[in-house]
């Protein structure tokens, strides 16, 4: 068994409801179970500014799924949910990220993990500092102090209504 760290985002088509079917099909993964699931937080777009806000949050799974097994299985889920990218780095309906995989350092063509940006951005590391407050990341890194440079962080919470 393993222990992995997903961040799922999403500013079209409803986003708390994007959100809790994600968590819903997540949990229906086989040889997985999630163990917790962050509130969801309302942030401002990284990226172009002239698209909706987006909601986020970050799921703690454990699974017998292989790295590439999960990035499958997300991205079916992505695309069952009707993904639509309309630009890069711009709005989408679902998106879910493998933000940790054990303590794995893996670059490969389709997976990078730790995610690339995870450090730099709030509506990752606040939530995962949620659900895990005692974490530490490859290199060492405690997320509690990455967490300190988002201390003045303005996301509010969204009602996640499950
Ligand atoms: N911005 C926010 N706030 N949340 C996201 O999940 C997100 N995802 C992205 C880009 C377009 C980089 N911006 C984002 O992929």
């Amino acid at each position: 068994m393993s222990v992995a760290y997903i961040a799922l985002g999403s500013n079209l088509n409803q986003p708390v409801e994007q959100l809790n079917s994600a968590v819903e099909a997540i949990i229906n993964l086989p040889t997985t179970q999630v163990l917790a699931v962050s509130s969801f937080y309302r942030s401002k777009p990284l990226g172009p500014q002239d698209q909706p806000d987006y909601v986020n949050a970050v799921t703690k799974i454990e699974t017998e799924l292989a790295p590439l097994t999960l990035l499958d299985a997300l991205q079916q889920i992505e695309h069952e949910q009707g993904r639509i990218r309309l630009r890069h780095w711009g709005e989408r309906t679902l998106d879910l990220d493998i933000l940790l995989y054990d303590q794995l350092v893996i670059h490969s063509e389709r997976l990078t993990i730790p995610h690339y940006d995870m450090h730099n951005r709030e509506f990752v590391i606040i939530p995962l500092y949620e659900i895990s407050p005692e974490l530490t990341l490859p290199f060492g890194i405690k997320i509690s102090e990455v967490k300190n440079k988002f201390k003045n962080h303005k996301m509010e919470l969204a009602i996640k209504n499950k």
